[in-house]
Parts: structure tokens; sequence; C-alpha cells
């Protein structure tokens, strides 16, 4: 099974924990979600029994082992950036998912990433989330196994 990275705002703010749960949910019909704790409702902006170098470690530990990452980015969040930017770097598969009535624009260095092949960035309403989600990931099969011999 897939092990997914599933970003989404924690100090930038919690206005979107119970959407981040819904995807997670979705999310594990293609793979284990490493980093499920972003979608649960009472985690709040006060850290857990981990010093925060001891949470960036072990997120970039599990960014590294992820072969998906899945960013939930309508809520701007540092940390959500900072993850993308790492896993642009570390070529991983990555969707962008941006709420189109958010009311907000998103950051060109997101939306720019968006090649689609290694990198989707897509626009959306939430009821287009399992028809988003089943062509991402079957794209991605697909290139995998388009690129054995
Ligand atoms: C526990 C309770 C509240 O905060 C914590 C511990 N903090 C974090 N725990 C796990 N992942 C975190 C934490 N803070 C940030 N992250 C990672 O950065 C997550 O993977 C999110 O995708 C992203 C959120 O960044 P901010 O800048 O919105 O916090």
């Amino acid at each position: 099974m897939a092990d997914i990275y599933f970003c989404g705002s924690i100090r930038g703010g919690r206005q979107d924990a119970e959407l981040y749960a819904r995807v997670i949910k979705m999310l594990g019909e293609y793979g284990q979600v490493l980093t499920e704790h972003v979608g649960h409702k009472e985690i709040g902006e006060k850290g857990d029994d981990m010093d925060e170098r001891e949470i960036h470690d072990r997120n970039m530990k599990w960014l590294d082992q992820a072969e998906f990452v899945v960013a939930e980015v309508s809520q701007p969040s540092l940390g959500v950036g900072y993850e993308i930017g790492q896993a642009v770097n570390m070529e991983k598969r990555i969707l962008c998912l941006f709420r189109e009535s958010c009311g907000r624009s998103l950051s060109c260095m997101i939306r720019g990433l968006h090649n689609d092949q290694s990198v989707v960035v897509k626009d959306y309403k939430e009821a287009d989330l399992p028809a988003i989600l089943k062509e991402f990931f079957s794209e991605a099969n697909n290139g995998v196994e388009a690129s054995q011999p």
C-alpha cells in the first residue's frame, strides 16, 4: 500500500480541519495516510508532547518515505508551503487542492508548480474530490507502469 503525506494548515488556521478529515478518509482508498493527525479537530495551536524540532524532523522523514503528497492549500500556511517545496525537491508526485469557494487567490509559487505530470494543482468543489483523486492516483499508477520496460 502506498504511503501518502497529507498537508493542511495547522498554525495557519484550523478553519478547514473537518474538510481535511474528509479528504484524509477518501485518501484511505489509495494508501496509508502518514499525517492523519492534520485532520484531527482537537489538534490545537499548542504543541503536543513533541517539541518543534522533533515534529519537523519526524515530518521530513515521513515526507521522504511517502510516494504521494496531497496538499489542501486553500488556507494559507507556511508549513504547507514548506512541505510542498521540500516534496518538489524530493521529486514526489504532488496534488495541490484549492477550493474555488474560499475567496482567496492561490500563491503563484504553488499554482506555478503545475505541470500536469509530477505536480497537479486543481481548483475544486468538494463534490468533485472523488473523481479528482481517482484520476490523480490512476495516472500515477499508469506512470509507474509506463516507466517499466
Ligand atoms: C500538535 C498540536 C498542535 O500542533 C501540534 C504539533 N504540530 C504539528 N504536528 C504535526 N505536523 C505539523 C505540526 N505543525 C505543522 N505541521 C505540519 O505542517 C503538518 O504536516 C501540516 O501539513 C503543516 C502545517 O503547517 P502550519 O504552518 O500551518 O502549522
